[in-house]
This record gives structure tokens, C-alpha cells and sequence, in this order.
């Protein structure tokens, strides 16, 4: 069988600045699992590729078409499968992806006859071992489907979990729960990256190209109020073998890797066996990851060993910096702890991209308390989104009354859903703006990366070809 698989978009503030642009590892990981059934694959990701998606549908005319996306695309997904089903009567038209998962229900459309709404790989590996044959739909855990005008809703499937508590994240115990990884034939396959080295060209991070995408584990162990993340795969967190991890690594052709797990640096055995092993296989790469404050602070003698090994930024979720705020968003951290990790990052001369979360109940008080704290440390690069109540989370339904919209785009964590308590909405965005550019006065890798998108922006809105100076980036 041939099969398309599409990353869907929808046009929003990222999507036009394009700040990062990266390979679709997620269809990558699905097109390993459809080869290893024997079946062809073509790919398709709208910001890599110039071609328009009926083109591609005429060209690849497949019989099964697997739409991927976010919160944010979920309206462009459903176009997407209307628009397929119009040129192909005859397709089989799957939905998936993390939005998916916990949402099966805004699927629900005639156009798409299957939402794979628990683990991807698993359930693709099923749908597959039958050749989507519809009889073994009822028999298919982690999907939805339509049979007789109706939607049936099967139990989710998941990747066989190992929930480590947060204590053990952080504990220093040699005996480490990381090792309990899921069995083989549950793990997804390594990602199929010929759609990556033939566009590794269009990626980038902030001003640097290319960058490959790497991931050692699902899940995150963590138990924040708002995060969306920690209820994927079930709620657990699941390591994969780190040989499998360096297997991954070796072949992605990017001296630059963003590992983008949620958060990386969690378990300090599991972290020092990576390190040996990058040493044992001597593979040389640069590293983006996401991590806590907490771990850096409690393991700061790692970090001169996490730069020696090539770790260049840590993504760090500092959220708030009054302890209240922090407790409301359960972050388990203190405004003190925040302050630790920043001075320890910069003794250590790593970069280090803060992420905070404003609330629509902000003051004008508390924009100019993160304001003050932001220039004190001198913090950059850094990024402010707004507290955003996800679908599919505790406390969505409750907060339903109060949104100012429908509009599934607007969940970008740059918009206001909510309306705020303290200030106009204008003025909310205002402060917002303020906040977000004061990084332009003291750091020019901000300064380079907004002019670098802008000229882009222009570039593309003109038709014009990508300006010689935003080329091949070497570390
Ligand atoms: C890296 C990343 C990005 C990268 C893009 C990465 C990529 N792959 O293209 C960048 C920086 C560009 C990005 C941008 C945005 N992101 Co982002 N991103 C992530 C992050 C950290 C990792 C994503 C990833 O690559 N995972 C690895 C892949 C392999 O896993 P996966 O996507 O889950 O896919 C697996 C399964 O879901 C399944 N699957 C996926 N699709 C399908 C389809 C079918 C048919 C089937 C069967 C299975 C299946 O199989 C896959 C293989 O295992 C996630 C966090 C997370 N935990 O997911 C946030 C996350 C996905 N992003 C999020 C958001 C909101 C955005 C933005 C909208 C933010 C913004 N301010 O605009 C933009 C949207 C831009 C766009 N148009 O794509 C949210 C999505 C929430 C939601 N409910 O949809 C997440 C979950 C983070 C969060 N804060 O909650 N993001
Ligand atoms: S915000 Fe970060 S630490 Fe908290 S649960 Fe989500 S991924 Fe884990």
C-alpha cells in the first residue's frame, strides 16, 4: 500500500516568524513503522517543502493518508482530510498526534474515518498487521472510528509504562529505575531520515542550522498544573535504552541535536551512562534539552561535564518568579531555586533559555516584578507564554465558561483565552511585548535571531529566494 503522511499547519505568530523550523520527527517515526510492514511512504511538511498538499495527494495518489498537528491545527487537519476526500473518494484518512490523544473527540468528523488517540506506534503496528482492514477495528484498542454513520471509541492503548516518581527523578540512587525500559517490539522503531537529510537544509534553531530532533523517553514524571505533556502516554514516563538513543544519534546527520523529551535531565545515573556512552560510540554533537531548576541546582557539579560533552542550552521551565504563582502551577520549585540555577548556568558558561508562564490574573505589579527580575539576572534568551487551560486536562471543562474563544488557533500560549482579571486585553499584550523585547537590549543571539526571521518572513511574503547570509550555520 502507498501512504502520505502530512504534518498539518495552521498560520499563527510562530508559524509566520518561524523562529525554529525543524524535521517532522514524528511522521519520520511513523514511516519506520509503515516500512517495516512493507509498505512505501511519502512525506509532506508545508514548511520544508513548497509544493501545495493537492499536488502531492495527485502526485503520491495513496491509498491510506495519515494526518499529523497540533492543538493549533486541528481546523487545518480536518480541512486537510476534507480537501483529500474530495480528490480521493476511495482513501483511508487517519488522525493522530499529541492533540489526538487526549481529544479524540474534535476528531469526529465524516471526512476522517480513524483517530488513533493512544500510543501511535503501537496502535499504527496493529492497524497494519491487519491492513486497516475495518473488521478489526472493534478489536483495535486506541483508536476511534465511524461505522454506520456512528463514532465508536475504543480504550486507549498505551506503550508499556514505567511510572518513576518524581523522587526517584532526582534521587542520586545507582540503582536506577530508568533501566526498566518497555520491551522491544512496544519501542518505536529508530525514525526513518531521508525526509530530514533531504530538507536538514530548511531547519534551523534560533540561528543555527541544521537541527536534527532526537527523543530518549516519553513522558515526564512531574506533576505541573498546566502542563499538557505529562498526561501523554498515559501519564508515565518511559525511557528508552539508551543504546537505542546512540544508535539514533549516530545517524542523525546534524552536529546540532535538540533532545526534545520534556524534560532530559531528570535521573543523574541514567544522565551519566548517556555521557559515557556519547564518550564509548565518540559521538561528537552539540545538544539542546529541556530541564529543571531543581536539577540543575541539586547536580550543578555535572554542568562543566554537560558542556565538555557539548550540552550548548538547557531549555528551563522557571514559570513564575513569586513563590505563590509557583505554587499554583504546582512547578515544586521556589523563586530562590530559579535564582540558583541561573547564576549557577552562567558560572558555568552555559546558555540557558528561561521559560515563564504569565496568568491572566497578573497586575501590572507582577509584570514589572518578572521585569525586574529578568534584568537583573540579564536573562536571555527567554519566553513568556500565557496560562492557557488545555482540552483534554482537569480544570479544562471548569474554565470553559470563561473563554473569550473557540478558536482552536488561538491555543498558541501567545493568546489570551481568558480574559485577564487586572487589565485590558491590549494592555495585557502590551506588557507582554514589553517584557518579551527587553532581551533585545543586552543580547545580540536574540537580536540576530528576530532579524533573521523577519528578513525571512519578508523573503517568503516577497517569493524571494533565502538570503545567502541565513545559510549553512557551522557550529
Ligand atoms: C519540538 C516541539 C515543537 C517544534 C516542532 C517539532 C516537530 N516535531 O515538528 C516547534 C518548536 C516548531 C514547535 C512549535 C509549536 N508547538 Co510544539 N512541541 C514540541 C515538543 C517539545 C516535542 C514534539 C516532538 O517532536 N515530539 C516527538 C514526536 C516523535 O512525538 P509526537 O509528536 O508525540 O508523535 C508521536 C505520537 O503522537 C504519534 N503521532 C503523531 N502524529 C500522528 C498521526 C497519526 C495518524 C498517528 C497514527 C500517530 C501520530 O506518533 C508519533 C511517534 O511516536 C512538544 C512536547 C511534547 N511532549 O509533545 C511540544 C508541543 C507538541 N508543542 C505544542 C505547541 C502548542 C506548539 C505551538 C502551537 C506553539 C506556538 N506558540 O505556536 C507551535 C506550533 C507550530 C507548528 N505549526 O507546528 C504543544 C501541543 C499541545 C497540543 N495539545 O496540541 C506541545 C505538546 C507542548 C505543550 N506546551 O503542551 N513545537
Ligand atoms: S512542566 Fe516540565 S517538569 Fe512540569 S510536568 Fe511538564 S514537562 Fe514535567
Amino acid at each position: 500500500m502507498k501512504f502520505l503522511l502530512v504534518k498539518c499547519h495552521q498560520p499563527t505568530l510562530f508559524t509566520a516568524l518561524q523562529p525554529i523550523v525543524t524535521e517532522p520527527l514524528e511522521l519520520e517515526v511513523l514511516a519506520a513503522v509503515i516500512q517495516r510492514h512493507g509498505h512505501t511512504c511519502r512525506l509532506y511538511d508545508s514548511w520544508l517543502e513548497e509544493i501545495s498538499f493537492s499536488q502531492v495527494l495527485e502526485e503520491a495518489s495513496p491509498q491510506v493518508l495519515l494526518l499529523s498537528g497540533y492543538i493549533t491545527a486541528l481546523e487545518t487537519m480536518k480541512a486537510t482530510a476534507a480537501q483529500a476526500r474530495k480528490q480521493l473518494p476511495q482513501l483511508l484518512i487517519l488522525a493522530g498526534g499529541v492533540h489526538a490523544s487526549l481529544n479524540p473527540a474534535d476528531f469526529m468528523v465524516t471526512a476522517i474515518d480513524l483517530v488513533v488517540h493512544g500510543n501511535g506506534v503501537v496502535v499504527l503496528d496493529q492497524l497494519l498487521a491487519t491492513d486497516c482492514r475495518r473488521e478489526s477495528w472493534p478489536l483495535t484498542d486506541g483508536i476511534a472510528y465511524q461505522a454506520d454513520g456512528q463514532w465508536h471509541l475504543n480504550p486507549a492503548s498505551l506503550m508499556t509504562a514505567h511510572h518513576l516518581s518524581t523522587s526517584q527523578a532526582t534521587s542520586q540512587d545507582s540503582e536506577s529505575p530508568c533501566n526498566e525500559t518497555p520491551p522491544a517490539s512496544t519501542l518505536p522503531p529508530l525514525p526513518d531520515r531521508r525526509y530530514f537529510n533531504t530538507y536538514a537544509h530548511r531547519t534551523h534553531y534560533m540561528t543555527q542550522r541544521p537541527v536534527a530532533l532526537i527523543q530518549t523517553a516519553l513522558g515526564c514524571p512531574y506533576t505541573c498544573d498546566f502542563c499538557y505533556c505529562r498526561h501523554l502516554n498515559g501519564g508515565a514516563y518511559t525511557p528508552f535504552p539508551l543504546e537505542r538513543v546512540m544508535d539514533d544519534l549516530a545517524a542523525a546527520k546534524s552536529h546540532l541535536c535538540w533532545i526534545v523529551d520534556d524534560t532530559f535531565l531528570l535521573h543523574r545515573p541514567r544522565v551519566e551512562a548517556f555521557l559515557d556512552q556519547l564518550q564509548q560510540r565518540q559521538i561528537n554533537r552539540q545538544f539542546i534539552a529541556y530541564a529543571r531548576a531543581d536539577f540543575i541546582v541539586n547536580h550543578a557539579d555535572l554542568l562543566p561535564r554537560l558542556k565538555a560533552a557539548g550540552f550548548r542550552q538547557l531549555i528551563v521551565g522557571l514559570e513564575a518568579v513569586d513563590q505563590q504563582r509557583l505554587d499554583d502551577y504546582e512547578k515544586r520549585l521556589s523563586p530562590e531555586m530559579n535564582q540558583q540555577a541561573v547564576t549557577l548556568m552562567k558560572r558555568a558558561g552555559m546558555e540557558m533559555a528561561c521559560l515563564f508562564m504569565v496568568h491572566p490574573q497578573d497586575r501590572h505589579s507582577d509584570f514589572r516584578r518578572l521585569r525586574r527580575w529578568i534584568r537583573r539576572n540579564r536573562l536571555a534568551p527567554y519566553t513568556l507564554s500565557i496560562y492557557t487551560p488545555m482540552p483534554g486536562l482537569p480544570g479544562y471543562d471548569a474554565a470553559k465558561p470563561l473563554f473569550t474563544t473557540s478558536d482552536p488557533a488561538k491555543w498558541d500560549f501567545l493568546h489570551l483565552v481568558l480574559r485577564p482579571t487586572h487589565m485590558k486585553p491590549w494592555v495585557f499584550y502590551l506588557q507582554m511585548a514589553y517584557t518579551y523585547s527587553l532581551q533585545l537590549f543586552w543580547s545580540p543571539l536574540v537580536r540576530r535571531t528576530v532579524w533573521r526571521a523577519v528578513t525571512r518572513t519578508c523573503r517568503r511574503l516577497l517569493h524571494l529566494p533565502p538570503h545567502q547570509s541565513l545559510q549553512e550555520e557551522t557550529p
